[in-house]
């Protein structure tokens, strides 16, 4: 197919997309040959009881074609889910950099994005503790640019050459595949143990950030330094980081096991709703520019992967934003097809001598020509540039472009030289020329050897509350540990870090408390805790346990309210059908209390009715407590009142009793509050 050679527009890649679409509603049943099939139900035998025939083309095909319906799941984030939107540029960069869709504000650009976990199987369940993929494909005019992100801005390791090795230790055990998507093993600890370059994001994977409770929810952050070149051929470090417009906000880990049983796509289902609904997840860019000269003037080495750039130190400058308003057509073709590759950059955007960058470089393409099958994967549609691209390059598994002419080759005169090679100035890519000079070595640079400082800056940045979720999560994850010896390594390890996270961990998991002294930081980041960033409580979902005989003029106002603020909501009860109100006002049930559950919902808002049912007191009194015991917001009007009483919850944080004040004002507010830490918990 020929791409026409156009503008690219917001709309770009859709319409590409469309050329690709089929609908077959309404359509006859075909072969692949597109012969009509009479009977899709019985195979061609020899008589009603005989064998089946060899000649069963219809068969044959049907069930080759099912015989080889899977590829290989990606070796690490097999477990994905996108969506398609576009990244529209809000501050020329042109003094940084030379790349087309950073020049002009206004400049819309068509992307898909990926959000992933990285250790568990494509089946996995969504809510594990874990790193969260966060890739990004940009349809430019000048190619493809891929920000191949995580939701975490340093790497456990420093070099690629050890990519494998984390990869082998994380994921379950070679001799009897367990634990699935858990890093709560003996081989994750021992590596980090014997590799404490890992410690600064052994910290951020035992924090908050691995357990989102919304990829809409989550920063990205592109981790190496990469390179902006401009016109004039001058070159800025650069970070990339996506700060989501919602806050970066996350489940309690006790309630993140229970989801992954209740709804293991929880994650996805919430990206995919929240686009269905015109809820379209938004995050903007940030870039951190380091002046070159300025390389050296830091006390880390920026080209070090397991260090970032404190913002109150390099600020952090918004230039744009993504915006994710459509789901993919079919999964497959989109979202498990799509092929990433950190190496996929434009002019204006160059890389640096980042040891694991440098790696990366190799990796994507490699994997890919496993995953799908040969190297013509630039072809499936959702990898295609919407630029035109010409090579001679030729042949190989699954081709569908038809080059025409017989020139494959380069120089030639038979077709003018053609494809010809571009100059600079008519946008051909060239490379930083970056003077580089040193013997072949196999080492690690002394400026990588400091492993515990800006671990210990991570912990000091953290609120009491974020804290002790690290007490705790190292607590889970390590006491799952068989080995005693890997256990106290460990301890010994997070001693180098802070003494009083190591000597209670130890004191949880039985290991000896360690005797050093810790990290002698001071210094902390506020950016670096969620705990500030955005609150909001708009496309929060609240449970509303209801029933007959509720209070129809009360709840019909409330919900009217949540709902102008962009709150959705659920009605829960003993049944599904309708409830009456006592003023004949009736509501759809959406759930019962055996179809859902209180971990799926981020607050509460009991109505009951007075026309209760014992049943419904029950299970309402579960969910309630369960939802208390997760910190969420509750609110309760009416019946639900005298239910805060019973249960000595009235007057706790983020409990809002209905009969003190104006109702849905307030339950908004601590709905956005996210979760009230300082509770007393009920037995
Ligand atoms: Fe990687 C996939 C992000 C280090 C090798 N990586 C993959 C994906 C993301 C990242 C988001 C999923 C893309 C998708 O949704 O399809 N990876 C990162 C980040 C890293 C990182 C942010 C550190 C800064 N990765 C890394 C190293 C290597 C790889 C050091 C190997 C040298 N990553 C791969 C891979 C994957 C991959 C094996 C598996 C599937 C794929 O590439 O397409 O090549």
């Amino acid at each position: 197919m020929q791409e026409k050679e156009n503008k690219v527009t917001e709309k770009s890649k859709q319409e590409q997309l469309e050329q690709y679409k089929v609908d077959d509603s309404n359509k006859k049943l075909t072969t692949n040959q597109g012969l009509k099939v009479s009977n899709d139900e019985l195979s061609l035998k020899a008589g009603e009881r005989g064998p089946t025939l060899m000649e069963d083309f219809h068969f044959r095909e049907k069930m080759t074609h099912f015989d080889h319906e899977r590829i290989p799941e990606r070796v690490v984030h097999a477990r994905g889910s996108a969506a398609h939107g576009y990244f529209e540029l809000y501050e020329s960069m042109k003094d940084y950099t030379k790349a087309k869709f950073l020049q002009t504000p206004g400049t819309k650009t068509p992307v898909f994005t990926r959000f992933s976990t990285v250790v568990g199987s494509r089946g996995s369940a969504d809510t594990v503790r874990d790193v969260r993929g966060f890739a990004t494909k940009f349809y430019t005019e000048e190619g493809n640019y891929d920000l191949v992100a995580n939701n975490m801005p340093v790497f456990f390791i420093q070099d690629a050459v050890k990519f494998p090795d984390i990869v082998h230790a994380i994921k379950p055990e070679p001799h009897n595949e367990i634990p699935q998507a858990s890093g709560a093993h003996d081989t994750f600890w021992d590596f980090v143990a014997n590799n404490q370059e890992s410690a600064h994001q052994v910290m951020w994977l035992m924090s908050d950030r691995a357990v989102p409770r919304s990829y809409r929810m989550m920063q990205g952050f592109g981790i190496h330094t990469f390179r902006f070149v401009n016109e004039k051929g001058k070159g800025h470090f650069v970070k990339f980081h996506w700060v989501p417009k919602l806050g970066v906000h996350s489940l309690v880990w006790d309630e993140a096991q229970k989801i992954a049983g209740k709804n293991p796509d929880y994650n996805r289902q919430d990206l995919f709703d929240a686009i269905e609904q015109g809820n379209y997840p938004e995050y903007e860019l940030g870039v951190q520019i380091i002046d070159e000269k300025d390389e050296f003037a830091f006390d880390f080495d920026i080209l070090d992967p397991t260090k970032i750039w404190p913002e109150e130190d390099v600020p952090l400058q918004i230039i744009g934003k993504l915006v994710l308003n459509r789901n993919p057509d079919y999964f497959f073709a989109e979202t498990e097809q799509v092929a990433f590759h950190p190496g996929n950059v434009v002019p204006g955007i160059d890389f640096t001598n980042d040891p694991l960058l440098q790696g990366r470089l190799f990796s994507y393409i490699d994997t890919q020509l496993l995953r799908l099958g040969g190297p013509n994967f630039h072809e499936i549609p959702i990898n295609r540039p919407v630029c035109p691209f010409h090579n001679n390059q030729r042949d190989g598994f699954h081709r569908q472009t038809i080059n025409k002419g017989k020139v494959s080759y380069h120089n030639n005169s038979l077709s003018g030289n053609h494809p010809k090679p571009a100059t600079e100035a008519e946008g051909g890519y060239t490379h930083y020329e970056e003077k580089v000079e040193g013997r072949k070595i196999r080492a690690r640079s002394a400026s990588f050897a400091d492993h515990f400082s800006q671990s210990k800056l991570f912990w000091n940045s953290m609120s009491p509350t974020e804290k002790q979720h690290i007490i705790d999560a190292f607590s889970f994850e390590v006491g799952k540990v068989k080995s005693m010896n890997v256990r106290q390594q460990v301890v010994e390890m997070f001693a180098n870090v802070d003494i009083s996270l190591a000597t209670a961990v130890a004191n949880n998991i039985g290991a000896t408390p360690p005797t050093k002294t810790g990290s002698d930081v001071t210094k902390s980041s506020p950016a670096l805790s969620q705990e500030n960033t955005i609150k909001t409580a708009a496309t929060r979902k609240v449970a509303v346990l209801i029933d007959q005989g509720y209070s129809g003029t009360a709840v019909k106002n409330n919900l009217h309210e949540l709902q102008a603020a962009g709150v959705q909501y659920e009605t829960v009860s003993s049944r599904q059908g309708m409830v009456k109100g006592e003023d004949g006002t009736e509501l759809m049930v959406d759930h019962t209390f055996t179809t859902t559950s209180p971990v799926v919902y981020d607050a509460v808002y009991i109505v009951g009715g007075s026309g209760e049912n014992p049943a419904f007191h029950k299970d309402a009194t579960y969910f309630v407590k369960e939802a208390f015991k997760h910190y969420k917001p509750i609110g309760a009007t009416e019946q639900g009142i005298q239910w805060l009483e019973d249960n000595k919850i009235n007057g706790e944080p983020g409990v809002v009793n209905g009969a003190s004040g104006p109702f849905a004002n307030q339950f908004i507010q601590a709905i956005a509050m996210h979760r009230h830490w300082n509770r007393k918990m009920m037995d």
